[in-house]
């Protein structure tokens, strides 16, 4: 197979790794909160992150909503309502994903570890939120999953099986087994030398997300972390890509479709 030709105006060192892809290569793509922060929602880790202003403890585990249920829906009432704010969008890193599922010869899943549905909204259709989604509520009775925009409470009706005070968020808690893990892993099994797996605005604290690199790349795949900065897992990273992600995912997508 001949060198496919250098992508531009990436670093050379990462340039370098993206010229070891097939045009069909397999991409899998792990999102944070980081690709959502320039749509204006918070980060988690940052200085002015959630976790700066609730402990998850408080708010993201069982044993929080079982202690005090009204803290927890009321947390995550108020993200709901913040998510729903107009001037809440997708920006062009979650639309440059789209395109590249859209015009990648090879299959690209995108995981993302965010609840909010950017991603979504932007158009990526073969997407995994893999600790749940904040625009849906799930009853802890019956299981039913429906699409919820108002404030959850112990007063709201299950609309499947009708029970009243058994909606919770369907959230992935800590403790809790995050979705989807199955198709996920045999994803990353199913990775070849020479496919590509890119890790976007997450600072790859939480496992089993975190992770995910590890097994790419004993896949043989090539590995990028793209993050506002590099963070203390990006020496397991063959290359990085750095600045804020409305810039570097558009530019590292444009690189990629470059290569024919
Ligand atoms: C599990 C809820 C096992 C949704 C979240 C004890 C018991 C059980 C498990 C554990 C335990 N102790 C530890 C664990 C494992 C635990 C874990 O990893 N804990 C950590 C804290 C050590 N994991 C779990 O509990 C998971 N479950 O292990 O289950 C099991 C086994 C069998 C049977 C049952 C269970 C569950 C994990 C999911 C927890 N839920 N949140 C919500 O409220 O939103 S996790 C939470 O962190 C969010 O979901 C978030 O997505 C996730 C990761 O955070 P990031 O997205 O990375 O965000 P962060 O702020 O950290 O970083 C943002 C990055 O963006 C930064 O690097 C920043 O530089 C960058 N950035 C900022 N601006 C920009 C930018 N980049 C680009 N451009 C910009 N403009």
């Amino acid at each position: 197979m001949s060198p496919l030709p250098a992508p531009a105006s990436l670093p050379d060192d990462l340039a370098r790794h993206l010229r070891r892809l097939r045009p069909d290569a397999a991409i899998i793509i792990l999102t944070g909160a980081g690709i959502s922060r320039e749509s204006g929602l918070h980060t988690f880790r940052d200085a002015d992150g959630i976790w700066a202003q609730v402990r998850l403890e408080d708010v993201a585990t069982p044993g929080a909503f079982a202690r005090d249920p009204d803290k927890v829906q009321g947390f995550y009432n108020a993200r709901r309502q913040a998510l729903l704010d107009p001037a809440v969008q997708p920006n062009p890193a979650h639309h440059a994903l789209a395109r590249l599922e859209r015009e990648w010869q090879g299959p690209v899943l995108l995981v993302t570890q965010n609840v909010d549905d950017l991603h979504d909204r932007a158009g990526s259709t073969d997407l995994i939120a893999m600790h749940g989604e904040l625009m849906k509520a799930r009853c802890t009775e019956c299981g039913g999953l429906h699409p919820w925009t108002g404030d959850l409470s112990d007063t709201d009706t299950c609309p499947a099986c009708g029970r009243v005070g058994y909606l919770r968020p369907h959230i992935v808690w800590f403790g809790e087994m995050p979705l989807f893990m199955d198709r996920i892993g045999d994803a990353l099994e199913a990775m070849e030398p020479n496919d590509l797996f890119i890790s976007i605005g997450t600072s790859g604290n939480v496992y089993p997300a975190a992770g995910f690199v590890a097994e790419a790349r004993a896949a043989g795949a090539v590995t990028v972390e793209v993050n506002l900065e590099a963070t203390d897992g990006a020496h397991l990273f063959h290359s990085g890509l750095y600045g804020p992600a409305s810039q570097t995912v558009p530019a590292l997508v444009d690189a990629l479709l470059a290569i024919r």
